[in-house]
């Protein structure tokens, strides 16, 4: 494996897709800024260019709104190669934004940033520190149950057809749409991308919110779609302890974050799916958890959770397929290992699953994850992501994301 070779052609694709102040995920399928691939981005960035970390993040945060909210795209740039744009999201605001957010895993990645380089960092970590923080706040006061956080729509999860929205996805009714043309499907293989029936809904709970003018109170009360997320409780615990970190350097209070933690950590437990015997997420309309072992329950390390009940369910999981650990359980019914987030091994989440462990003391697990998702990336390229099987690459090609794990963590 060369890699000064690999580290070049990621540095070429990191550059390919970058705006100047920002980064799309991929030129062509995605051409907007995307929260959470834009945090990878900047964590990418950081190992060679501090600078263009912080504004990467920065530019980010220019599409935060009055409430705290961080949207989930920030249309800076019009483009007719992505479906819905900011005409169907309909958000009176410059620059234009999507109405819904994703995991917040900027304050993790503004902290790795800034710890890469404190001497530079400290005046961009001052100014972000602010708006981390209401963006944490909204998260509290608008989607915490029972200290789960709440999504109200799958893409805000990061994970858009995972299995475990099956069940809440049913109960929303797509006839009512209209007509409209998808994008993704002209980009990349349509069997590898969500169904026709999928996008339906999706829309409709974005009209569903447009109408309501994108009041969080409404959309709680009567959206179509809310679902305890583990991935988000995960993820979102991890941001607050690394938020709490950045708190105490910078000389802030920390009683409102601590308070935060405790909360979700109350949260992790409700989370625990004791049928079945792992974390997972639940339907909040029906109260049901939803019963599937994907991903984002492996991220319980990285929440910081010292919890070894998942780990059998990770050594059967590595055992039964070759590379990384797949958006779903290869013993599922619908596993399907290249449609999107129901099989697929995705390098972005094998690397934050990974770093979990290595922090928790399983430094074996950790190490075979990093090592087999290096070698899907040396071996294929930079993919969206890859069956976790045989490791044939998908979905788009040369994608930010998966350079900047490269740099950061996997190589
Ligand atoms: C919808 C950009 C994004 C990722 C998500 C991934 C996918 C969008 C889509 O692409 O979602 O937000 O159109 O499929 O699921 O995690 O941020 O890479």
């Amino acid at each position: 494996m060369n890699f000064d070779k690999i580290d070049k052609r990621a540095r070429k694709i990191m550059r390919e897709n970058d705006r100047g102040l920002y980064t799309v995920p991929t030129k062509g399928l995605y051409p907007y800024q995307w929260n959470w691939d834009s945090a990878f981005a900047a964590w990418g960035f950081s190992t060679y260019d501090v600078r263009r970390a912080w504004s990467e993040l920065e530019t980010l945060f220019t599409g935060q709104w009055d409430n705290g909210m961080v949207p989930h795209i920030v249309f800076h740039k019009q483009s007719i190669g992505y479906f819905p744009g900011p005409d169907v999201w309909g958000v009176p605001r410059v620059p234009h934004t999507s109405g819904i957010t994703q995991p917040p895993i900027a304050a993790t990645m503004a902290r790795a940033v800034y710890e890469a380089d404190k001497h530079y960092g400290r005046i961009h970590m001052e100014l972000m520190y602010g708006r981390l923080v209401s963006w944490h706040r909204w998260f509290v006061k608008y989607r915490l149950h029972d200290g789960m956080v709440a999504i109200t729509h799958p893409w805000e999860s990061g994970r858009d057809n995972a299995v475990d929205w099956d069940d809440a996805m049913a109960n929303v009714d797509g006839s009512g749409v209209g007509e409209y043309t998808r994008r993704d499907t002209s980009h990349v293989d349509p069997s590898m991308r969500p169904k026709k029936e999928d996008y339906d809904r999706y829309l409709a709970m974005v009209q569903f919110g447009r109408d309501t003018g994108w009041n969080e109170v409404e959309i709680a009360r009567n959206g179509p779609f809310r679902v305890a997320d583990v991935g988000m409780t995960l993820l979102f615990l991890r941001a607050c302890r690394d938020l709490l970190h950045i708190a105490v350097e910078l000389d802030h209070e920390v009683e409102e974050i601590e308070g935060w933690i405790a909360m979700l950590k109350r949260g992790v437990e409700n989370h625990w799916n004791a049928e079945r015997g792992h974390y997972d997420s639940i339907d909040l309309r029906t109260g049901k958890f939803t019963n599937s072992l994907s991903s984002a329950s492996f991220l319980v390390w990285f929440a910081g959770i010292r919890d070894d009940r998942m780990l059998p369910h990770l050594d059967r999981i590595m055992t039964e397929v070759a590379f990384g650990v797949p958006s779903n359980d290869p013993s599922d019914p619908h596993f399907n290992p290249l449609r999107y987030w129901r099989g697929p091994s995705w390098g972005m989440m094998n690397s934050l699953i990974g770093i979990g462990l290595a922090e928790t003391g399983h430094i074996v697990h950790a190490e075979k994850l990093r090592k087999n998702t290096q070698k899907l990336i040396a071996e294929h390229g930079f993919y969206e992501y890859f069956s976790p099987v045989d490791g044939a690459p998908a979905g788009g090609n040369h994608f930010t994301w998966t350079a900047a794990i490269w740099l950061t963590w996997a190589s």
